[in-house]
């Protein structure tokens, strides 16, 4: 086999992805909540021998010969994950969210069982009951709402919808809500009706890895999450749980529904986390939330509203329904002036799932770059003002402008980081 540099066996790859790291690094701000910028040491990791394996199995009891090293590495993803997030047991296997998801469903649950989850226009995701999603399509999920006044989840309504629809399984855990979640109050629902409860912890995994968001343990039965958000580590999934559920839990992930692990991006996944154990992670999970509250402070001075009127974690959603522009008309504006967000749709949202009347906007990844309160309030004013004026080309100019000073003076890579 002959080996050759990436730049002249195949010079188009080479060149996307050159192109990717440039627009990483100097063209947008990236400000989706759900994105991030690894360390080096996790993109070798990934980049790593490991992916030449296959290691069917568990460390220590696998389908082929030769797994020694990959045993220790996902060993050590194990070990790290049950302290970080005071788990009695990891696995470390799914290739991603959405597989997390249906492993821990199917541990529990057969097809035709009743999942209780929150309204995807509430802050939910797709695999929380979505009919267009497998979760929708093969259980029997009833939904809770957020509170119109409060536009938070409330016992008193978790509780009713529970007490009508007597669920196997209540899911918690969101991609779009700005509050902390109430892990007691949960566990209080579930014992009511004899659910289990289940935590999606995805987006806030980061912040509950360095203590700035309550554990959903001991309070949840399983708990996944991806390991690509907050908590800035290689794309994948990962699903923790109490004993109880441990030899389940593995046996729904594989052989029941994934077969080989892909142990190249598990070693990423130990590496993130042995990252999410020290103390800059502790500081820079800290900074989003200072950071998400000062983008809140930005936008609220120009006179946007946001669902719930803050935040306590790291992102807001901002809601358009009093403005003039859809969710997708400013995600196209603020594009424009190279500051990168998603629409969202916000509760009650009266406008369809492609246009939406909200954008989601998330501080993590720009935390990472070493932005700081400054920045974000700064980034903040800048929305607001793109948002009410979306058709003002020179505000745009301008805005991009500043943006590139931004980006420039928080530089992301040196070139030996991401060599390709
Ligand atoms: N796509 C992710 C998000 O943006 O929230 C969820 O999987």
């Amino acid at each position: 086999m002959k080996h050759r540099d990436l730049s002249e066996a195949d010079p188009e790859v080479h060149k996307a992805l050159k192109n990717e790291i440039e627009r990483q690094e100097s063209e947008s701000l990236e400000m989706i909540a759900s994105e991030n910028f690894v360390p080096k040491q996790v993109l070798q990791a990934q980049g790593s021998v490991l992916t030449n394996k296959y290691a069917e199995g568990y460390p220590g009891n696998r389908y082929y010969a030769g797994c020694e090293h990959h045993d220790r590495v996902e060993n050590l993803a194990r070990e790290r994950a049950c302290e970080i997030f005071d788990a009695d047991h990891a696995n470390v296997q799914p290739h991603s969210g959405s597989q997390a998801n249906f492993a821990a469903y199917f541990s529990q649950l057969e097809a035709g069982d009743k999942i209780l989850g929150p309204v995807l226009s509430h802050g939910g995701h797709l695999t929380h009951g979505h009919g267009v999603n497998f979760s929708g399509d093969l259980f029997n999920f009833e939904t809770y709402g957020i509170n119109d006044e409060t536009e938070r989840f409330e016992k008193e309504d978790v509780m009713e919808a529970a007490k009508e629809h007597n669920p196997d399984l209540i899911v918690c855990g969101y991609s779009a809500y700005p509050r902390e979640i109430d892990f007691e109050m949960f566990r209080d629902v579930a014992d009511e009706v004899g659910s289990l409860l289940m935590c999606d912890i995805a987006h806030i995994s980061g912040l509950v890895a360095a203590g700035e968001h309550p554990n959903p343990f001991p309070q949840c039965d399983i708990v996944t999450t991806t390991t690509h958000k907050s908590i800035r580590g290689a794309r994948g999934g990962m699903i923790l749980c109490k004993e109880e559920f441990a030899d389940d839990v593995d046996s729904a992930v594989f052989p029941y529904s994934q077969g080989g692990p892909l142990m190249h991006q598990i070693a990423g996944k130990a590496v993130c986390l042995k990252e999410a154990q020290k103390s800059e992670f502790k500081d820079y999970a800290e900074q989003i939330k200072k950071n998400t509250k000062a983008l809140a402070e930005g936008l609220r001075e120009e006179g946007l509203k946001m669902v719930s009127g803050g935040t306590d974690n790291h992102l807001v959603l901002v809601d358009l329904r009093d403005e003039e522009v859809s969710g997708k008309e400013a995600e196209e504006a603020l594009e424009e002036a190279d500051i990168v967000v998603n629409k969202n749709a916000v509760p009650y949202d009266p406008k369809p799932p492609m246009v939406t009347s909200g954008i989601r906007i998330g501080a993590p990844a720009l935390t990472t770059r070493g932005m700081e309160e400054e920045e974000l309030s700064e980034i903040g004013e800048m929305i607001g003002k793109i948002v009410k004026n979306p058709e003002d080309e020179g505000l745009k100019s301008e805005i991009q402008e500043r943006v590139s000073e931004l980006l420039d003076d928080f530089p992301l890579y040196e070139d030996s980081d991401v060599e390709i």
